[in-house]
């Protein structure tokens, strides 16, 4: 069971209670427990197994919860939920994932309206029966209605860093048994995509009846879907469904860029193959001879593969049909596209100082601890009022804190800088006498979501025109599951960002993505740079950065367009405008 499911359960037991209007600590309790366990590095399950005990040590995390910690990472389960979920009608409780949607307001619409389920809210939100209730109106129904086209259109898709844990433990799982030679994450969680409906994974082992069953025996296995000797899939409880399948090692190659995919991608390597004389399929390379007959070559790589057909590898990110082909055909495939390992430090991070959960030397260490040559500390600014935001004065002296703290740190450069709200008019929220004092801006809107393309995409540009600011922050301001992008017209920001030298910014955080892989594409097409950030409010967040740098890459953007690959003094250069 991964960290993220126990979150899940705990969160839903918070909401649960919540709309039982049981007492208010014990709600707190399993939400503070939930966000925890979030922010977690290790994987619960595995600090379990070594030491049960190190459970009930967690913070914010008493006896009672640790327990049902165990319970469910013993037994995939946990009885007190169950019996909660049961006091619920079906689908109830998921109407919580739609955004603007809370335990309270969903329990007035249940009190009130009747309403059990996301159809029925749907019906009464086009019948217009919300606007009967007290502190409800047309607006809460026409963004319920976004919000349940948002669910549905993702719905059964997990986000990418969840398919990423899931993918993780599995793949530690089938290593750690030694009957593989081979395990490699393939479909579209290896293309790095968004969201991600199920997971694939193409093996050789080194006897498949073993291998398959060590594979359905997975200890988080609610169904088991096939079992065979070359494939098999599972479903894990509360989770996804798994595809396993195993190979022989000479069509490994092959059989990796068909289960990658994308499928449209496939359809177009089997056709210039057969116009070159081979057939490419699952099972490995043939060259077609006279009168059909098949010949099976060497495909153990994918570089076999693609050199066969006569072009360049394509890196997985690439193969969605977007134009790769024929730059791979044309040896143009981006030399440098962005890696991980090209990021120098994370130039968007909060602290507790406004709604973060660590202090600035927690921050620091961090950062140091992931080798990074720098960092920004950014937290917000007055306007954001739910996340603490800071006037002048608290801003003043934070800054004066982080440049303290930072001098313990000796290879590690701390910029002190801030999130700066964008205004509805596009100025920001604080003055140039103040923002002068920052060593980097980064602007961001977090209020007016639905102001018209003409008065949002002014708001942007008049931002980017002052002179003191070097990101956008989200820029298109969408949640995956939930919130639509901004009415905004990107060429024109784009433009702006290339001419006037600001960056946009490819943020991690939550169900941000943003800008997403499309996006950057473009920006970096019309000269403008990326910055790729988690945003973190924990320390932990700060691995999702690689969700963000395999975006990045699905945008074709390469090292030289990202700000945070900079050396130290090229990235202050390109601060000071
Ligand atoms: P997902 O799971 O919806 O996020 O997307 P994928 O891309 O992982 O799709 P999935 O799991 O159905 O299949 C994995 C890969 O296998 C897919 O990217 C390409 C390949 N594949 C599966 N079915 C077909 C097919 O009918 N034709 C072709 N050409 N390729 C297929
Ligand atoms: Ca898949
Ligand atoms: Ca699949």
């Amino acid at each position: 069971m991964t960290n993220h499911e126990i979150a899940r359960i705990f969160s839903r037991i918070a909401d649960a209670l919540e709309i039982k209007g049981e007492n208010i600590f014990r709600v707190r309790a399993y939400r503070t427990a939930a966000q925890n366990i979030k922010a977690l590095a290790r994987q619960l399950e595995d600090v379990y197994r070594e030491t049960p005990e190190k459970i009930g040590q967690l913070q914010g995390i008493g006896k009672d919860l640790s327990a049902k910690i165990a319970e469910l990472i013993a037994t995939g389960g946990l009885e007190y939920y169950e019996d909660l979920m049961k006091e619920f009608p079906e689908g109830f409780l998921s109407m919580l994932d739609l955004a603007g949607l809370g335990p309270k307001k969903l329990k007035k619409l249940h009190d009130e309206l009747g309403i059990d389920n996301i159809a029925q809210l749907e019906k009464a939100c086009r019948e217009n029966k919300l606007e009967t209730l007290e502190g409800m109106g047309p607006k809460t129904e026409i963004k319920l209605l976004e919000a349940i086209s948002y669910y549905r259109g993702s719905e059964g898709r997990m986000l990418l860093p969840e398919a990423g844990e899931y993918a993780g433990q599995i793949v530690g799982y089938l290593l750690s048994s030694g009957l593989f030679e081979k395990v490699e994450i393939a479909g579209s969680l290896r293309r790095g995509k968004e969201t991600v409906g199920d997971l694939d994974i193409l093996t050789v082992a080194k006897n498949t009846e073993k291998a398959m069953d060590h594979f359905i025996s997975y200890p988080l296995v609610g169904a088991v879907i096939a079992r065979g000797t070359t494939k098999s899939s599972i479903k894990i409880k509360e989770g996804p469904q798994v595809d396993l399948r195993a190979v022989e090692k000479k069509a490994f190659g092959a059989a990796l860029v068909y289960f990658t995919g994308s499928q449209q991608h496939n359809i177009r390597i089997r056709h210039l193959a057969r116009k070159k004389g081979y057939k490419v399929n699952e099972y490995g390379v043939f060259s077609v001879g006279p009168r059909g007959r098949e010949r099976r070559l060497k495909a153990s790589t994918e570089e076999e593969v693609y050199k066969k057909i006569g072009m360049q590898w394509v890196p997985p990110e690439l193969r969605e049909s977007s134009g790769e082909i024929e730059a791979a055909l044309d040896g143009k495939i981006p030399s440098d596209l962005v890696k991980e390992s090209d990021i120098k430090g994370d130039l968007h991070l909060h602290t507790s100082e406004t709604d973060g959960r660590a202090g600035l030397e927690e921050v620091m260490s961090a950062a140091e601890e992931r080798g990074y040559k720098y960092i920004a500390i950014t937290d917000h600014s007055q306007n954001v009022r739910i996340a603490n935001g800071m006037d002048k004065k608290r801003l003043l002296r934070h800054l004066e804190r982080i440049r303290k703290a930072a001098e313990k740190f000796k290879g590690l450069e701390v910029l002190a800088g801030c999130e700066v709200d964008m205004l509805e008019n596009g100025k920001l929220d604080f003055g140039d006498e103040v923002l002068r004092e920052l060593d980097i801006v980064i602007a961001a809107v977090h209020s007016k979501f639905n102001l018209d393309r003409k008065k949002q995409t002014d708001r942007y540009l008049r931002a980017m025109d002052n002179r003191f600011v070097n990101i956008i922050a989200h820029p298109s301001g969408r949640l995956i599951t939930s919130r639509k992008a901004l009415d905004l017209d990107l060429e024109k920001v784009f433009r702006k960002a290339a001419e006037n030298r600001v960056f946009l910014e490819v943020n991690t955080h939550g169900q941000r993505i943003d800008l997403n892989d499309v996006n950057c594409r473009r920006a970096v097409e019309l000269g403008a740079g990326v910055a790729i950030n988690t945003d973190a409010h924990e320390p932990a967040q700060m691995d999702l950065l690689k969700y963000g740098v395999i975006t990045a890459r699905r945008g074709w953007v390469e090292k030289k367009d990202v700000l945070n690959t900079y050396s130290l003094s090229k990235l202050k250069k390109a601060l000071k405008k």
